[in-house]
């Protein structure tokens, strides 16, 4: 792989990072709302974003390519309600599919193959992930927030 796109995945393996800090500090927001479910649901999808990371970082030595985890940016919570928290959530993801395509444009105007799979891995992947925030962010919209529906919720979220 050429050092343009080398560069490009390296920034994406820091989004990669910037992601798994951002749902560790939502899933604080939600302990302090006494919501352990949800908050163990954006832990797992913390440590799922590090094995994003991991893949991309594999790919790249796999390749004899380096790797260089750029500043990692997490940004400060703003939030009132808990479907803020899983908006910002649910912005970041498309954040992070946005620059995915760009990777796949990058990787495709240079001709190279080999990239392919791995980049096709995470454009099936974030589909998958702003549906699955999508329909969190819908469902707390339908509950109106309010007590019985936000425990079934975060009861769900505990196991999934
Ligand atoms: Fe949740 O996104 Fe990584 O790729």
């Amino acid at each position: 792989m050429n050092e343009e796109l080398e560069v490009e995945f390296g920034k994406q393996i820091t989004r990669e990072f910037g992601s798994a800090m951002l749902y560790r500090q939502l899933a604080v927001e939600l302990e302090l709302r006494d919501l352990p479910g949800m908050a163990s649901w954006m832990r797992a999808h913390s440590t799922e974003e590090l094995g994003h990371a991991d893949r991309l970082i594999d790919h790249l030595v796999a390749r004899d390519n380096r790797p260089v985890i750029g500043d990692v940016v997490v940004p400060s919570i703003k939030a009132d309600t808990v479907t803020e928290l899983f908006e910002i959530a649910l912005d970041a993801e498309r954040e992070i599919s946005e620059a995915i395509r760009g990777l796949y444009r990058l990787a495709q105007e240079q001709g190279d193959i080999d990239s392919r799979p791995t980049i096709d891995w995470f454009v099936s992947e974030q589909i998958e992930e702003e549906d699955a925030v999508s329909e969190i962010v819908g469902r707390l919209k339908l509950v109106n927030e309010e007590g019985p529906g936000l425990l079934r919720i975060d009861a769900e979220l505990a196991s999934a």
